[in-house]
């Protein structure tokens, strides 16, 4: 399997991290996006979005890196803890999922954007209004997984699955992109655990503090 992906970027960490702890192999393709690589016709062939993560498996390309997470579990021979067989549980696994897409990573994006990746790529500094938007975003849905998580170890069923890995995803930027989560004890002694794997420390870009 041929994975396009950015380094640097909290989806596509979340990937090669779950690919590493599943003993996967995959060949990994760094995309250039300031040259444009993921707007050529060849990659949106694979990608109309032209984003990454984008995971070629022979002729099947897979986007959406949640969906390549269900996806390299789907390949581990025997299957796995992280996604296992039982109807309900996935369903559980697939709440988390989505709601790190729709809610979680819409105000972390906002504020990892505004305070990190802006000013890396040149584009200026930080907008106030969008940094409130994202601050209040954060607060709230940060609440919300803090009070899931009291009492327990990990998301769902209390033992590590591909929910733990996406929902963790841009806590290794939190502090570098001031992501206000001092008043959430549980995300922190939770991230502690996902953060002490070593699949996903050795798939961490360096993050400039
Ligand atoms: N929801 C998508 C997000 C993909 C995405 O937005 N990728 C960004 C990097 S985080 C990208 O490739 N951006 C390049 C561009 O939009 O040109 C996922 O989780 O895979």
């Amino acid at each position: 399997m041929k994975l396009y992906w950015l380094p640097l970027s909290p989806n596509n960490y979340t990937v090669t991290a779950v690919a590493d702890y599943l003993e996967l192999p995959l060949e990994k393709i760094a995309v250039d996006v300031m040259k444009g690589e993921q707007k050529t016709p060849e990659f949106l062939k694979m990608n109309p979005n032209g984003k990454c993560p984008t995971l070629a498996d022979g002729d099947f390309y897979l986007w959406e890196s949640n969906a390549i997470l269900m996806y390299l579990c789907g390949k581990k021979a025997g299957g796995t803890d992280l996604w296992p067989a039982d109807e309900r549980t996935r369903i559980d696994i697939s709440r988390w999922l989505i709601w790190q897409q729709a809610h979680w990573m819409r105000g972390c994006g906002t504020l990892l954007w505004e305070r990190l990746v802006k000013t890396f790529f040149g584009g200026g500094t930080p907008n106030p209004e969008k940094e409130k938007e994202g601050e209040e975003a954060v607060r709230f849905h940060a609440g919300v997984l803090n009070q899931v998580l009291e009492g327990k170890n990990y998301l769902v069923n209390n033992q590590l699955t591909i929910a733990d890995f996406a929902v963790a995803a841009p806590l290794p930027m939190a502090k570098a992109a001031r992501l206000p989560l001092e008043d959430f004890p549980n995300i922190a002694r939770w991230y502690q655990q996902i953060a002490s794997l070593e699949a996903w420390r050795k798939n961490l870009p360096n993050i400039p503090q």
